[in-house]
């Protein structure tokens, strides 16, 4: 029994013992914290506390005398080098979910406690739901359980926010109040709480560095039908000219207050979003005597439709990552032909150099997939979880980053061949680039969903009896997150594909303990000229992302002459768009790897 052991079952101790306290019969401890965002701060790690468990999702259930985790497919082997057997029953998030365990294991009347603030609403309500047909209770805590037993728990830091400018919004924080109040009452409701922080630092056009990648303030916001805001984060954080750059009429309260707050909209029509709104809030408006009314979050949509300024940004944004790209490309073809295979952590570092020299750039907006060989096959291996493994030669190498710039986020997965890869990988390679191009140059019109969308890339690994287990395609906020709805490109139901929207294009292919592919460029929605009797406006992708896709993996036998045309005009626009940004031994490798390719007969 090592250390961490002794730790985890001390604190196991201390949650029984509130267990105890407040009378319940078991609890819950999410990886979500507050907020509900992709990344959690520091401070806010609860599940790793309780248990040692490092990975991005996964739930810990604690009763008297045993406890579970429950971790997705990603993580079966990850949690058990980092939970200790001794203390956790190991489970599958998916297949045995948290709450259908509980209700077999609790008898009628039961108490479960769990941080209402840590869910979201609608999770809330369907585990409320299910625990009651059980005869159970679900019963929002006062107090975080974790919080109140935590020594030497991590403080925030308050870094102080930046003003977003106009020249990179496209549009003030006064203008887009109005646009929000305009629909919230047309949409007959008085007010509505903007809880994901995306929508927030959108909304007042500010940015943070609260969390890693995503450039957000923590916090949330009331905004009301005659364009007033309420702010809820720790106000050390908001530069004193913030009211003046919102225009005026917002005001920033501690989020403790917020309870307060809520009290004041008794009798009025509040718009939630129970999809991205934690539980908490829900409940407390609902009992200050607001009626809820739900509803997708009212920037949802205007946040994914890009306006022109923003567009502009972003095409800069991808010139100045592709520029990175294809350094990192060059030295890499080069390093490789010296013998020096390096690993997969130092190819990291050094494509993040190569980015860091654009004096804009300020984060990288997830991190970076870096993987050779079987490692790829795992869709979301991180070499940095244990020893970055050596580069392999006579195989593939996939690398899927992106950057945090002030005019645009980017996100793009590259293959390349280190050595002579097999027969088969120039196959399989082809298949998933001719899904990539055939959705590129898909063309529909207006109303056609991502997920009617989603079939074109898959096409080509179909028609052989392959797939890829995950989405075609997600969406990508501007300066904001990577992943970005309510778009997106995948087997599951989505909304229609709006003009402006930016999302990926990544068809990928993985054969487990072999090797993984995937061809990932965002592309944004535009509208195109239609035949003069098209009955609807007729939509279409134009490529955003501009960096070479390996010729040396195509197998020109399954090419057809329009696949190769594309990849001529694709890789002609490429080296025209980076050709003066480039000189010496780079621009070389460029002008080679951009080549045109004979069109097949
Ligand atoms: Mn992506």
């Amino acid at each position: 029994v090592n250390s961490l052991s002794t730790d985890i079952g001390a604190r196991l101790d201390a949650l029984r013992a509130y267990l105890v306290q407040h009378q319940l019969d078991a609890l819950i401890i999410p990886r979500a914290d507050e907020y509900l965002g992709e990344y959690v701060p520091e401070h806010n790690e609860r599940l790793r506390w309780a248990t040692g468990f490092a990975g991005s999702a996964g739930m810990a259930v604690i009763l008297p005398d045993t406890a579970a985790i429950f971790v997705d497919g990603r993580y079966t082997q990850q949690v058990r080098e980092q939970v200790p057997p001794e203390h956790f029953e190991y489970l599958h998030l998916i297949e045995q979910p948290p709450i259908d365990w509980l209700a077999g294991r609790l008898a009628m009347g039961q108490r479960i406690g769990a941080d209402a603030r840590t869910f979201t609403a609608s999770w809330w309500r369907r585990a409320e739901q299910q625990l009651r047909n059980s005869g159970l209770q679900l019963i929002a805590l006062e107090t975080n359980p974790v919080d109140s037993n935590w020594d030497n728990r991590p403080l925030p830091t308050p870094t102080v926010a930046s003003l977003h400018p106009e020249r990179y919004t496209g549009r003030s924080a006064a203008a887009k109040r109005a646009d929000i109040a305009e629909s919230l009452t047309s949409r007959g409701v008085d007010a509505a709480l903007v809880f994901a922080a995306d929508s927030v630092a959108w909304l007042l056009n500010i940015r943070g560095q609260d969390v890693p990648h995503l450039p957000v303030v923590l916090g949330f916001a009331v905004i009301h039908a005659d364009q007033r805001v309420a702010l809820f984060t720790d106000p050390a954080k908001i530069p004193a000219d913030f009211a003046e750059h919102c225009g005026g009429r917002v005001t920033v309260q501690a989020e403790h207050e917020a309870d307060a707050y809520f009290a004041t909209l008794a009798d009025l029509t509040v718009l939630v979003d129970p999809d991205t709104s934690n539980a908490w809030s829900v409940r407390r408006l609902e009992q200050a005597g607001a009626r809820c009314i739900d509803g997708s979050d009212p920037c949802l949509l205007p946040k994914a439709c890009k306006n022109a300024v923003e567009i502009a940004g972003i095409r800069d944004a991808h010139i100045r990552d592709a520029v990175a790209e294809v350094r990192f490309l060059h030295w890499l073809d080069t390093e490789v032909a010296a013998g020096r295979l390096h690993n997969e952590g130092i190819l990291s570092d050094q494509l993040e150099q190569f980015r860091a020299m654009s004096p804009l750039f300020c984060d990288t907006s997830f991190d970076t997939i870096s993987a050779s060989g079987p490692n790829a096959a795992m869709a979301h291996y991180r070499h940095s979880d244990t020893d970055p493994a050596p580069v392999l030669a006579d195989t593939v190498y996939l690398f899927d980053s992106g950057a945090q710039y002030p005019d645009g986020t980017t996100d793009i997965t590259r293959t390349v061949a280190i050595g002579t890869p097999t027969a088969e990988q120039q196959r399989m390679f082809t298949l998933v680039l001719k899904g990539h191009i055939a959705l590129d140059q898909a063309r529909f019109p207006a109303g056609t969903t991502g997920n009617q969308l989603d079939p074109f890339a898959r096409q080509f690994l179909w028609q052989q009896g392959f797939d890829y287990d995950h989405g075609t395609g997600h969406g990508v906020g501007c300066y904001l997150s990577v992943h970005e709805g309510p778009q997106r490109i995948g087997k599951v139901a989505s909304p229609a594909l709006l003009p402006g929207m930016v999302v990926s294009n990544e068809p990928g292919y993985y054969k487990p303990n072999a090797y993984g592919i995937r061809c990932e460029n965002l592309v944004l929605v535009v509208e195109c000229e239609p035949n003069a009797e098209a009955d609807k406006p007729l939509l279409g992708f134009d490529a955003l992302t501009l960096v070479p896709f390996d010729t040396r993996l195509i197998d020109w036998a399954l090419m057809t002459r329009e696949d190769a045309q594309w990849l001529n005009r694709y890789h002609e626009r490429v080296r025209n768009t980076l050709s003066p940004l480039l000189e010496g031994d780079v621009l070389s490798w460029l002008e080679a790897a951009t080549e045109a390719q004979p069109i097949p007969a």
